[in-house]
């Protein structure tokens, strides 16, 4: 007789995980893995921001790990550039032709090597340590990072001192809410539960955006302005708060600096003459001012999107004084939020080692702004010799693809791509190295959007051939031959040293501890108001309306408007000949341009579409599901168009980041964005952007 046959037992394992998207809710992750296999991924319960959701995208992260179309082992180029024809070849390989070809132009002049890497993963193992650490050691060019954030980031240190904000968890207790600039439901999905809450309790909902976003749809009323005037709306906010005498004359009196000049300046910005510059009626400018200054606690979610035009940077640094007039600061559940990053402290000296630039031969390198990558590839002298792409998708994400596309065709520019798809990028390499994903290696993380330090562990072993980013730069490290020790260290030594900080808000968090439990509050009362008695970051510990700092960069010292570079009022001449302002904010089913790729989420994406009011969709002859050619001096691509009245008038909206080659005519809308920068932080201005657009006749 056959012996029975003998059941293999199952052995489960949960693991703790941090979702490393860019998103300001990174998420606590628990994830089950059986017999070395992740089978289930879900929102961590005990953490009190995620609380036990994830997002439709992030929900599905096995689908993304153990995605068919995961890169598995490293290739090499064997067609022209941009064909994505390649041949696997081994891992040595690839990194003896890197070295080879670095070495190479180092000897010659190191900043011929250019990294340009973005958040991928936030992480700071495999961001912000072994990688910063080669091209500091080697010389390479500097990156400016301003893809995103930066000019937010200028506008909040220049206001506030740093990158602070309310408590997102305290939302729930606010009876005002001002959605300004955001889109929660699609790129902040926890502190939207936080709003809901409010709103249940009573409280106002209030948007402003130039789209009827999914956010703006669910609040109780929706101011929808022109793209890049919010910096004047604020400003006439406060010509009403204060000509009315409604500001908080005790925490003005207290903790601010240049009342009486702002009180001057807000003179200039009347509702009427705002109105104008808007498109929003005067008497609902006016009736925002007094509702807000009359109701406490007040708060007001800006988000990165209403910075990425020409005076980015002075919108959020006048948004941010608004809270300090009313006083808003004093509670937990009042004042503004942008990013809650400056909270933090990692030890960024020890993790990206900037003392190693001593060592390469030309210890103060140049710096290359990512938002201008284009123009940099095509023009900048000394040329840029060699490229090392990893956590970012250039030629979908970043403006103006033409430039883009032209600089990365080069013959005589060496590419690598570090990725865990086949990207639009990765399509111009001449070698691609294949990366882990989150399930796959350690990490930690602080976040922008909550106070919780984070740890992810692996829950897997690599897929395929694929190596951690900070791997393949210890690999590289050694072929370069960099003998210092930090070349050496573990993913977990690199963990501790990110903890190893001055902050007395992080004195308690250490790595063992913090691996165990996944999470841990940063030390901050539970009730945190950072601001309720002044002890701001600035030069002068207050909110600083006139800001010294800001006219030693050449900018004004006091909030102001800086009109859109491509508007009516600036350029007349060209806005005759391209009447319609495009924004291209993200689609809710993807992240930027990753997810963009999977069909689960292209399934809900649907197809690249364009919002346009019937009002300009009618003078063009253009009908629902038409299909649209939007362009510019700079390109053009095509989209579906959708007829409704979620754009409002002289506003198209094209939901982002689609993978070029995945599209019908292998474009996006980043084939019309500009790579002019902002007023500070040398942001990117996605949203600064004129375009026409007509029924293709092709389509
Ligand atoms: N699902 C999803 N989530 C994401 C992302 C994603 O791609 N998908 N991206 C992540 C990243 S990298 C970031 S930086 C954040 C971005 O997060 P958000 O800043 O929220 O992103 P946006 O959607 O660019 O902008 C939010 C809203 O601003 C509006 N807006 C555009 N221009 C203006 C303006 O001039 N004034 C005002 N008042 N509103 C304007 C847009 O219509 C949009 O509804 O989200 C992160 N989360
Ligand atoms: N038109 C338009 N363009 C935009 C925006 C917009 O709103 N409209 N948003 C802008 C903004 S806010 C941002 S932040 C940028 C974002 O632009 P990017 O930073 O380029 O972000 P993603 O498009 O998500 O591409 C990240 C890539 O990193 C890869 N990756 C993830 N984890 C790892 C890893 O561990 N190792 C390696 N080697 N690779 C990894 C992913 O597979 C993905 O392809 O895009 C900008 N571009
Ligand atoms: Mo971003």
């Amino acid at each position: 007789m056959l012996a029975p046959v003998k059941k293999t037992p199952v052995e489960r394992r949960l693991v703790r995980a941090a979702c490393p998207h860019d998103c300001p809710d990174t998420c606590a992750m628990q994830i089950t893995v059986e017999n070395g296999v992740a089978v289930k991924v879900e929102g961590a319960k005990d953490h009190p921001f995620t609380a036990g959701t994830l997002c439709t995208k992030v929900a599905k992260y096995l689908e993304r790990t153990y995605s068919k179309e995961r890169l598995l082992h490293p290739l090499k180029r064997v067609g022209s550039k941009g064909k994505g024809e390649f041949e696997r070849f081994s891992w040595d390989e690839a990194l003896d032709t890197i070295a080879a070809k670095f070495k190479a132009i180092a000897a010659d002049d190191p900043q011929g090597i250019l990294p340009y890497d973005y958040a991928g993963t936030m992480g700071y193992v495999q961001w912000h340590s072994m990688g910063r650490r080669f091209f500091n050691r080697l010389g390479a060019s500097r990156l400016d990072r301003t893809i995103c954030s930066s000019a937010g980031k200028a506008g909040m240190k220049i206001t506030l001192g740093g990158g602070f904000g309310m408590d997102p968890e305290r939302f729930d207790d606010a009876k005002l809410i001002l959605i300004w600039g955001s889109n929660p439901i699609v790129s902040n999905l926890h502190l939207w539960s936080r709003v809901q809450e409010a709103k249940r309790r009573g409280a106002k909902l209030v948007a402003i955006d130039p789209y009827r976003s999914l956010s703006a749809e669910k609040c109780h009323e929706h101011l929808a302005l022109l793209p890049g005037t919010d910096a004047a709306l604020a400003l006439a906010m406060m010509h009403v708060i204060i000509g009315e005498d409604l500001h908080d004359r005790d925490y003005v009196e207290k903790y601010t600096l240049g009342f009486e000049q702002l009180k001057e300046r807000a003179k200039e910005y009347p509702p009427e003459k705002v109105a104008k510059i808007t498109g929003l009626a005067a008497e609902r400018i006016v009736a925002l001012a007094r509702e807000y200054a009359g109701t406490r606690p007040a708060a007001i979610r800006l988000n990165y999107g209403l910075q990425r035009h020409a005076g980015g940077g002075m919108a959020v640094r006048n948004i941010l004084c608004l809270p300090a007039l009313t006083g808003d600061w004093r509670h937990p559940a009042g004042g503004a939020l942008l990013a809650t990053s400056g909270f933090f402290g990692m030890n960024d000296a020890k993790l990206e080692r900037p003392d190693l630039l001593q060592k390469a031969k030309n210890p103060d390198p140049r710096t290359i702004n990512m938002a201008a990558i284009g123009d940099a590839l095509l023009e900048a002298k000394p040329p840029i010799r060699a490229l090392y792409v990893y956590n970012s998708n250039p030629v979908a994400v970043a403006p103006d693809s033409g430039k883009v596309i032209r600089g990365f065709s080069r013959e005589d520019l060496f590419t690598v791509v570090h990725e865990q798809f086949p990207t639009d990028t990765c399509d111009y390499a001449d070698i691609v190295l294949p990366a882990t994903t989150q399930l796959e290696h350690y990490d930690v993380h602080t976040a922008y959007g909550h106070l919780y330090v984070m740890a992810n562990s692996p829950a897997i072993e690599p897929v395929g051939e694929s190596l951690p980013n900070s791997e393949a730069f210890r690999r590289l490290a050694a072929r370069m031959g960099f003998t210092e020790d930090c070349f050496r260290d573990s993913d977990e030594d690199i963990c501790r040293q990110a903890l190893e900080s001055s902050s007395p808000r992080m004195q308690g968090i250490k790595w063992d501890s913090l691996k165990e439990k996944g999470w841990q509050r940063l030390e901050v009362p539970e009730r945190f108001a950072p601001f309720a008695e002044g002890n701001f970051g600035t030069p002068s510990g207050k909110c600083e309306f006139y800001s010294e700092t800001a006219e030693s960069m050449g900018m004004d010292p006091l909030p102001t408007f800086i009109a859109p570079r491509e508007s009516a009022q600036s350029n007349a001449a060209l806005a005759k000949k391209y009447p319609l302002a495009i924004i291209s904010p993200p689609n809710r089913h993807f992240l930027n341009s990753s997810f963009a790729n999977l069909p689960f989420a292209i399934a809900e994406a649907g197809e690249p579409s364009l919002d346009i009011h019937p009002a300009d969709a009618g003078a063009r002859g253009i009908g629902e599901g038409d299909t649209v050619r939007i362009f510019n001096d700079r390109g053009s691509f095509t989209a579906k168009a959708r007829v409704g009245d979620k754009a409002r008038e002289g506003v198209v909206v094209a939901l982002s980041v689609w993978w070029k080659k995945l599209s019908a005519d292998r474009r996006n809308a980043n084939d019309v964005t500009s790579q002019s920068i902002t007023d500070i932080g040398r942001g990117a201005t996605f949203y600064d952007c004129l375009v026409e657009v007509k029924k293709d006749a092709a389509g």
